[in-house]
């Protein structure tokens, strides 16, 4: 458990941890010379099963940045009220702070109370009570201590253990982050950087990446609560000692991340949700200027209103946080705002979505993801996102962004029963009335379009993605294609897709048209059937007709143009194949030539070449001089008609790309 102090300058924050650790946390040689904390401070009080790390912070007003850098990871707050002073300034923001990071768990010590005769004792007791009103740390226990006389340390010490006890430890499940508060040089170990961990676990010789700087280290050893330790996880302070190409402890700054590699995607645009202090003098507006305090990090920044009107001092709403540069957030993140001055705090919140949009940020559709992002439970955010526009959602982006693994991220999408479609670029996820609507969608979409079209084989891919809704990208589209050519709900004619029953039909004229030319391509001159022309003749029809016609069969795979104006039956077609394969099986070095595959035909030279020539086009057969050989992967190229071919693309894949409940082959990811 990470106890941070909280309290106004003097309080006796520094002289409580030093009563419970036996830690001087002044260090610093300014901090000695002017008896008051500056920079945050660290100690640990060991205990049987849960080390407390202490996080002791300034009370100074200059110093509210320095404080709220450490209370970003903590889990308790031990917040400071001297009983001759009582409550003061800092008192009120610090617990203001701490209240906005959704810190609600925390004991108040009364200090000094050495100094003050019992009725004081008691009126600074029923302030504070006050004050706590309203806040997550209402009703905490207020112990009277001193530092001097030694009253109330035993108990305040027992209580602590106590907590820690009972501290729910952080979930170590999701993915690693360390917020950075310190980063310096050890003479004989390197580089280190020391913070909290904020999710996850490391382990040593892990790879990790600083964020926002994207520089990859390895971890070479670990502190973990002051002591070596081979793993570091959520809830404890841990030194990292980092190794790397250009680590060093100038590039790496405090409000910099240590993440797991795949959660590094610095953000600068952030949907959140904010509450505005009741003490702030005027309502937020528009564009208004703040400093942003996230974890350790402080930086400049402007606010975006996405709800109507300004935001009234005491008021919540959503708003959108315009970075000055990117920071590594994820989703649930709390943050703090002060005004540009430093002078103070002006409310704070969490974060809803940190890959907002710079445009159409207040659209109904937009404002419904915000809503789904509101719940605090992944799953159930999982679930109503997947109800929201576009109609998908990107499961690799929302376990990054939830610092989440993968793997549980695939579970709960198994537990919603939703359909995932896993391509090479990303996993999608709708709900299976969406899939159903897609699904339908572009059933009817095929349908309607072979009766508008029936002498096409098909639609286009692209054509046909950017007719249906949700539109899926193009990689995601085709997965989700061959699930559904596997699952013979549509089929794949080349690169058209059709619905399987679906074959191109002759009109009545264009079937006896084609019942008159059959017979001049057929029999005995099959291997030189008439040329366009010379059948526009035989039969007394126009070249155009006949040209026109054969076409059309060509694309029913009935007839192949093997040269310009010059079609053969597919029949005749495969034959010839088989004779050149023939041929080249028959010869000793497997080649064969024009001559050769003339008299076989029995045919004109010029034509015979002409038809080897088409099969080079096809890489049906390679020439290499006068010789050609087969390509024996491309036999099966005239085999069949087109209308009995059967999806290319189900042939040799082991597993569906689309998961679905009722898919027995499905898999989630
Ligand atoms: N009499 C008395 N003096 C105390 C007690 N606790 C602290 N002090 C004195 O109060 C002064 C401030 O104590 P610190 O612990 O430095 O106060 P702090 O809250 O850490 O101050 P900042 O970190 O600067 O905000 C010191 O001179 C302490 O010796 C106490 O219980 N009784
Ligand atoms: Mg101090």
């Amino acid at each position: 458990m990470i106890v941070g102090t909280a309290g106004h300058i003097d309080h006796g924050k520094t002289a409580l941890v030093r009563a419970l650790t036996g830690v001087d946390t002044d260090r610093l040689k300014e901090e000695k010379a002017r008896g008051i904390t500056i920079d945050l401070g660290f100690a640990y009080l060991p205990a049987p099963d849960n080390t407390l790390g202490f996080v002791d912070v300034p009370g100074h007003e200059k110093f509210v940045h320095n404080m709220l850098a450490g209370a970003g990871g903590i889990d308790f707050v031990l917040l400071a009220v001297a009983a001759d002073d009582g409550v003061m300034p800092q008192t009120s923001e610090h617990l203001a702070i701490v209240d906005l990071l959704g810190v609600n768990r925390g004991i108040v010590a009364l200090t000094k109370v050495d100094l003050v005769p019992a009725e004081r004792r008691q009126a600074v007791i029923a302030d504070i009570a006050r004050l706590l009103e309203g806040t997550g740390l209402a009703a905490s226990e207020i112990v009277p201590v001193s530092t001097v006389s030694g009253e109330g340390l035993a108990t305040l010490r027992s209580r602590l253990l106590a907590a820690a006890q009972s501290a729910h430890a952080r979930s170590t499940k999701g993915r690693f982050r360390l917020a950075i508060d310190r980063s310096f040089s050890l003479v004989g170990v390197g580089t280190v950087v020391t913070g909290t961990v904020l999710s996850g676990a490391v382990t040593a010789g892990e790879h990790v990446t600083i964020s926002p700087s994207g520089m990859p280290a390895r971890v070479r050893s670990i502190h973990a609560q002051n002591c070596p330790a081979d793993r570091g996880q959520a809830g404890e302070r841990c030194a990292l000692n980092l190794a790397g190409d250009g680590i060093a402890k100038d590039v790496i700054h405090r409000g910099d991340m240590v993440l797991h590699p795949e959660l590094h995607a610095p953000t600068d645009r952030i949907d959140a949700t904010l509450r505005v202090l009741a003490c702030e003098p005027k309502p937020i507006t528009q564009w208004m200027p703040v400093r942003l305090h996230h974890a350790a990090a402080e930086l400049g920044a402007r606010l975006v209103l996405l709800d109507e009107g300004p935001i009234a001092p005491g008021g919540q709403s959503r708003i959108q946080l315009v970075l000055e540069r990117p920071i590594a957030a994820v989703v649930g993140d709390r943050f703090v705002v002060r005004d540009t001055s430093a002078q103070r705090t002006i409310g704070g919140g969490r974060f809803l979505d940190p890959r907002a949009p710079a445009r159409k940020r207040r659209t109904p559709q937009r404002i419904a993801q915000l809503d789904a992002c509101l719940n605090d439970d992944c799953e159930r955010a999982l679930a109503a996102l997947s109800e929201c526009a576009p109609g998908y959602v990107d499961l690799n982006a929302f376990s990054r962004d939830r610092a989440l693994c993968a793997e549980e991220v695939a579970c709960f999408a198994k537990t919603l029963n939703l359909v995932t479609i896993t391509s090479q670029r990303s996993v999608l996820a709708m709900s299976p009335q969406r899939w159903n609507d897609l699904e339908r969608g572009l059933v009817a979409r095929l349908a309607a379009f072979h009766v508008d079209n029936p002498d096409l084989p098909g639609l286009g891919l692209e054509r046909l993605r950017l007719q249906l809704e949700p539109r899926l990208p193009a990689a995601a589209f085709a997965s989700a294609l061959q699930a559904l050519a596997r699952a013979k709900q549509i089929a794949f004619d080349g690169a058209w897709i059709r619905l399987p029953g679906h074959e191109m039909r002759l009109t009545g004229s264009e079937q006896s048209l084609w019942r008159k030319v059959e017979p001049l391509l057929a029999a005995k001159e099959r291997f030189r059937p008439p040329r366009v022309r010379d059948i526009a003749g035989m039969i007394d029809r126009s070249e155009g007709d006949v040209r026109g016609l054969l076409k059309l069969l060509g694309r029913l795979g009935k007839v192949d143009e093997v040269a310009h104006d010059h079609f053969f039956l597919r029949g005749a077609v495969t034959e010839m194949v088989e004779i050149a394969a023939d041929l080249a099986a028959k010869a000793p070095d497997g080649q064969f030539t024009a001559a050769q595959f003339r008299d076989r035909l029995e045919n004109g030279r010029k034509v015979a070449i002409q038809i080897l020539e088409f099969f080079d086009r096809h890489g049906v057969t390679l020439r290499r001089g006068d010789l050609r050989r087969i390509n024996k992967a491309r036999l099966g190229l005239f085999r069949r008609p087109a209308d009995e071919r059967s999806s290319s693309m189900d042939n040799g894949r082991e597993s569906s790309p689309v998961g679905r409940p009722d898919f027995k082959s499905g898999r989630g990811r």
